[in-house]
């Protein structure tokens, strides 16, 4: 066992998966972690399991003597359960602690609750951090994706540890760098890891993460869709597919798994193992409050709440069973080109994706104006190129675009996107349309769509929207003729108006 230091660099509390992976992560980087949890048995077994780490584990028994073997300032990382747990471990936290020392939440928890929790424990001259930690435990172990917000003096001294355990991307291509063998600490490269900005910035950030993630994930699933039921081929057969894919411009890890998961055979039956998969979903929470937030700053980012509600409708299975023996669709057999056509899903996918992401850097404008951050958009996108599940190749187009123009009002407005669209959309429109056809469900490829045609149509329908809610609620009208701001009121004609009958 090596000789450990009298006090930790870090200390961090709540030894799960991710926690154990993590607090791995930081010892493998030379870094003295402290480590404790509520049932002492796991803290033992993990210590014991990893006796020669190059900068060593100090398991604790006590919190007392954990936050006692930290150098000050002493910074801990709380990975429990989002919500009450973490209250809970920072109200056991705070006696213990001294001026200035810094907490870290490395949970999934909501941006409100950072908010809430950074100013409770200032009024208490202590420090919080809440930082997105994504990548899932192969992440956290060997290079995650790290979404630091708070106190920006607290950051610094953190800092150093998180760009250490990051993953790394090439300071020019953006491309994900790798150890000299798999797991091996990574030399050099840019580590996906930034200071997001005050409070909750860094939790926001990484919702928007989960949420453009389910848009991601629904979107594979309906080009797998069209592929298995418009065209007729097998799962392996997508598979190849979305292997081809992934040499290409949708180059990106949830296609990899994607090519791989569809090639994998059920090691009970034999069958392509997608097939014995209930295609009921779940979902913990971040797609949804993606959602309800864009629902509540008025941002329209519909494409990711049809991902959540696509998953809802995949969950009532049995009304979905009953009702498809009622509810006839149309008995249309594709005709075209299967090739022209496994383009065509392509170009759909990745033009849906461009919309998706458009979505999401809208809500994040919004809500930088919102709560006063000032979010440094082409960071983001660079930050998710490594580690995290939505780790892709077209994420540096986003980081250029915003490069060129830090205050781009929207994705689709950046020449390479408005490009891409452009060449691709006859064939996006292809599949909206054939999909409808033939009666297969796509709702991110074609709220994705109208989104995109709704962006661009200079007048929309809603003026008689308006003039409907000034004929019944008397919420008066804009005029095309006369500056915006001021509103007027047409008094309908009583005699014309429906009579409601009682
Ligand atoms: P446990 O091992 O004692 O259950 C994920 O659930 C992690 O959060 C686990 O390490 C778990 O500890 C910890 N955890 C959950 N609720 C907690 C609480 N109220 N206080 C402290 N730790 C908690």
């Amino acid at each position: 066992m090596p000789k450990l230091k009298p006090k930790s660099d870090i200390g961090l509390i709540g030894l799960a998966v991710m926690g154990q992976n993590l607090a791995l992560n930081i010892a493998d980087h030379g870094f003295q972690i402290s480590v404790y949890n509520r049932t002492t048995e796991t803290m033992d077994s993990f210590v014991a399991e990893n006796p020669n780490t190059p900068g060593g584990v100090l398991g604790c028994k006590q919190i007392k003597n954990f936050v006692q073997s930290l150098k000050r300032p002493r910074k801990i990382i709380i990975l429990v359960k989002a919500g009450g747990p973490t209250d809970a471990v920072i109200d056991t936290l705070i006696p213990l602690l001294d001026k200035n020392d810094i907490i870290i939440d490395g949970g999934n928890a909501k941006w409100t609750d950072t908010i809430r929790r950074e100013k409770d424990l200032k009024a208490k001259k202590l420090r919080f951090v809440g930082s997105g930690v994504s990548g899932g435990e192969e992440g956290a172990r060997f290079g995650p994706a790290l979404m630091p917000g708070g106190d920006p003096a607290a950051y610094k001294h953190l800092q150093p540890i998180w760009d250490a355990i990051a993953a790394k991307v090439d300071a020019k291509t953006g491309r994900p760098l790798e150890g000299a063998e798999p797991g091996a600490p990574v030399k050099g490269g840019v580590p996906c890891a930034a200071y997001i900005g005050p409070n909750g910035a860094g939790h926001y950030v990484k919702m928007i993460h989960n949420g453009i993630e389910y848009g991601d994930m629904q979107m594979i699933c309906e080009a797998y869709d069209l592929m298995q039921n418009v065209l007729g081929l097998t799962a392996p057969e997508i598979g190849k597919v979305f292997a081809r894919w992934n040499k290409g411009q949708l180059d990106s890890f949830l296609i990899e798994i994607t090519a791989d998961i569809l090639q994998q055979s059920d090691p009970i039956t034999g069958k392509p193992f997608v097939e014995v998969v209930l295609d009921t979903a779940g979902q913990k929470g971040t797609g949804k409050w993606t959602s309800v937030n864009a629902l509540d700053m008025g941002v329209p980012a519909p494409t990711v709440a049809e991902a959540v509600f696509a998953r809802f409708l995949s969950a009532v299975k049995t009304e979905r069973v009953a009702a498809g023996k009622i509810l006839k669709g149309p008995s249309k057999r594709f005709s075209g080109n299967k090739t022209a056509f496994i383009r065509a899903i392509h170009d759909a996918l990745y033009c849906s994706k461009i919309c998706s992401y458009a979505q999401g850097f809208q809500l994040m404008r919004e809500a930088q104006n919102e709560y006063n951050w000032e979010l440094n958009f082409g960071q983001i996108a660079q930050i998710w190129r490594g580690g995290c599940i939505i780790r892709a190749v077209f994420l540096q187009k986003i980081t250029d675009a915003f490069k060129r123009k830090p205050k781009l009002a929207n994705l689709l407005l950046d020449p390479y996107f408005n490009k891409t669209i452009q060449k691709a959309q006859s064939n996006w429109r292809k599949v909206v349309s054939t999909a409808t056809e033939q009666g297969v469900a796509i709702p991110t490829f074609s709220s994705a769509l109208s989104y995109y045609d709704g962006y661009r149509t200079a007048r929309l329908p809603q003026n008689l929207l308006q003039a409907q809610r000034d004929y019944f609620g008397a919420h008066t009208y804009e005029r095309v003729d006369k500056p915006r701001g001021k509103f007027f009121h047409i008094d309908w004609p009583e005699k014309d108006r429906p009579q409601l009958k009682v």
